[in-house]
């Protein structure tokens, strides 16, 4: 059985969890990506309320609100979710028993992780639940939707007491129809946020980097027509033709008028929609078109009309190919100057609540600071304020979901959570100028069933975006080859990857002497092009030791880093770079009392955005290979 996405169970509760089990022998050309549920594309541009803001929270560590007496059905004296005013009953009825009390209980203001609501909870793993109200109208004919940009790591919506559905996964969008639930007037709006993961969810339950449970992204009320523009994805294709698929959903779908306008472009491009609601159209490249790169990141405001529903948005178009070992883009070669970072805002206390000014604090000095041109967002898709961000500043973008070291490959569930979020990622982001790479796992060990999951994982990525590149970050093997040492891929995942992309460690988690790394071979026989997805040594900002170089100093780190430069030198396939990190991200399990206290200080800049001394390094070596590159570039100029 396909995985799927079950709707009307319970009487209308929508469950967006990995559900089904399947073969996982089916060969990955069979398959069609995973159904998710509204798409609500370009969610900003829609009509709605933002929900962000004071919020009441409560915490559940027992699950109480879920199962009450005995762990049996709950009673009225734990259901948070309930649509009741303890405080008006209880003055009617000073004998009622209640005991929770949500209208009463403290406020934050989301979208936060609840790491900082208080002390208490800076470690908490469990059930917290949320609860607002808001004020709406309804109007007939209009449809009306509760969208989550992300709830880490189980999500569970209630609307006016009544429950709307579930979703697995933190940090991909989801939504619930709403409709015949909301009022006119006060609505109430419950969620219970699930952190707890296990060894069969996605990621598993050891990571290195902090869980951030809550909601950490925008909540809103969206409002459409009764038809409405679920899909719009607008794209040049490699075939140098502009071609836009849109898709409706609602009462009438089918036989909708559909026009796409680029206005600065004078191009209109239109049709109607099939039974499905679907409909693809296209154009040749206009003359006039600017293609978005990162030395001129041109975006064009794209309208799409269909029916009553109206979007706006800012798309740019460009196109991106592998020839042999090179990435081109636009036609041209491009080397990925490139690093990796978390999201995680810059400051001592971070919440995981990605604003527009974070992230363009963040990305600017990749973009400003590095001289970069590429930043790999590790390791689940971030916030679409970043992507957003990328897409204006001009850096390609690496995109990747949770599939994390030790994965359940073998378990037919996990798979089709992983697929889902896949597709989640995907419908969200097709639009993003700015994302090169759809990546499908990182550092996972090869066997039988983790290569059968990772290759569906590609295979649907390329059903879902055929304007991008699939990889994953991958382990290496090495070997030693006439008494030298070397670094060979052998993953054999690589066949189903357009480049080949690895971790790699030396001199940090190896006893390598540094001096010793450019001396270091390196053998890529996949013929695809081949990125450092990672390398990477720990440093405390400000800890100097220039005479030992021990590791954790700012010396050792920059060492490091002009070392490895230096090897990756002289890896003739070698076409990007995304060193592991930009900046030091909070980890649970790194905690060497003096050095990272809880942070892994892999990061070019503290966790308040200090600058070490290898900062500097890799952007001296950046700054060089953008001089040369536009030498090249030059040079080859008709
Ligand atoms: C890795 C992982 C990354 C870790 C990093 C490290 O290979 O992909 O998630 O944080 O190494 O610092 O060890």
């Amino acid at each position: 059985m396909r995985g799927q996405w079950l709707k009307q169970l319970c009487g209308g509760l929508t469950v967006i969890v990995g559900l089904a089990t399947q073969s996982l022998a089916a060969t990955p050309s069979q398959t069609t990506p995973a159904r998710v549920g509204p798409v609500l594309v370009n969610v900003e541009a829609r009509a709605g309320q933002d929900l962000s803001g004071a919020w009441h929270w409560s915490v559940d560590p027992y699950r109480d609100g879920l199962a009450g007496f005995h762990g049996a059905e709950a009673g009225p004296g734990h259901r948070r979710h309930d649509d009741v005013d303890v405080d008006a009953v209880t003055r009617a009825n000073p004998q009622a028993l209640y005991e929770y009390d949500m209208r009463r209980s403290p406020v934050v203001h989301l979208p936060a992780s609840w790491i900082s609501h208080d002390e208490t909870m800076r470690y908490y793993d469990g059930l917290v639940w949320y609860q607002r109200t808001f004020t709406a109208t309804k109007t007939p004919g209009q449809r009306a939707f509760l969208r989550f940009g992300a709830a880490d790591y189980v999500a569970r919506v209630y609307l006016n007491g009544k429950p709307v559905g579930i979703h697995e996964g933190g940090f991909t969008p989801f939504a619930f129809e709403v409709t015949s639930l909301l009022r006119t007037g006060e609505n109430q709006v419950t969620v219970g946020v699930d952190s707890v993961r296990s060894a069969d969810t996605v990621p598993p339950t050891v990571t290195d980097w902090e869980t951030y449970g809550g909601l950490t992204r925008p909540v809103r009320l969206v409002l459409t027509p009764a038809t409405y523009i679920d899909d719009a994805w607008v794209r040049l294709g490699d075939d140098g033709r502009l071609r836009a698929t849109v898709r409706l959903q609602g009462t009438r779908p089918g036989d909708t008028e559909v026009r796409v306008r680029i206005p600065a472009l004078s191009l209109t491009l239109k049709g109607r929609t099939g039974a499905d609601g679907s409909w693809t159209g296209d154009a040749a490249e206009p003359s006039a078109l600017k293609r978005w790169s990162p030395e001129q990141p041109a975006l064009y405001e794209v309208t799409v009309e269909a029916g009553e529903d109206r979007l706006v948005d800012r798309i740019g178009f460009r196109t991106l190919e592998v020839k042999g070992h090179d990435i081109l883009l636009n036609g041209k070669p491009v080397f990925l100057r490139g690093i990796s970072l978390h999201e995680e805002e810059l400051g001592k206390n971070p919440t995981r609540a990605m604003t527009p000014g974070a992230a363009r604090a963040l990305l600017g000095e990749v973009k400003h600071g590095l001289h970069g041109n590429f930043v790999r967002l590790a390791h689940y898709p971030h916030s679409e304020v970043m992507t957003r961000m990328a897409d204006e500043l001009g850096l390609l973008v690496w995109s990747e979901i949770p599939v994390y070291w030790r994965v359940n490959f073998a378990r037919g569930e996990t798979l089709e959570t992983a697929r889902r979020m896949l597709a989640e990622n995907i419908l969200r982001d097709r639009n993003r100028a700015s994302i090169a790479f759809w990546s499908v796992a990182n550092e996972t060990p090869v066997s039988d069933a983790r290569n059968a999951f990772l290759a569906r994982l590609a295979a649907d990525a390329r059903a879902l975006d055929d304007t991008r590149l699939v990889t994953a970050a991958l382990l290496i093997d090495r070997v030693q080859e006439k008494g030298q040492s070397v670094m060979v891929v052998k993953d054999p995942l690589v066949s189903h990857l357009d480049v080949a992309a690895v971790n790699t460690y030396n001199g940090w988690y190896s006893d390598d002497a540094l001096a010793d790394l450019p001396g270091i071979g390196w053998r890529n026989d996949t013929g695809k092009p081949l990125v450092f997805s990672e390398f990477g040594a720990d440093a405390q900002a400000g800890f100097h030791e220039p005479g030992l170089k021990r590791k954790f100093s700012e010396e050792f780190q920059a060492e490091y880093h002009r070392q490895t430069l230096a090897m990756s030198e002289k890896v003739p396939s070698l076409r990007g770079l995304s060193p592991w990190v930009l900046k030091d991200f909070r980890s649970p399990r790194r905690q060497h009392p003096v050095y990272q206290q809880g942070w892994n200080r892999k990061g070019l800049l503290s966790e308040t955005g200090q600058r070490k001394q290898a900062f500097d390094v890799l952007a001296e070596h950046y700054r060089k290979l953008e001089a040369r590159q536009a030498h090249t570039e030059q040079a080859r100029a008709p």
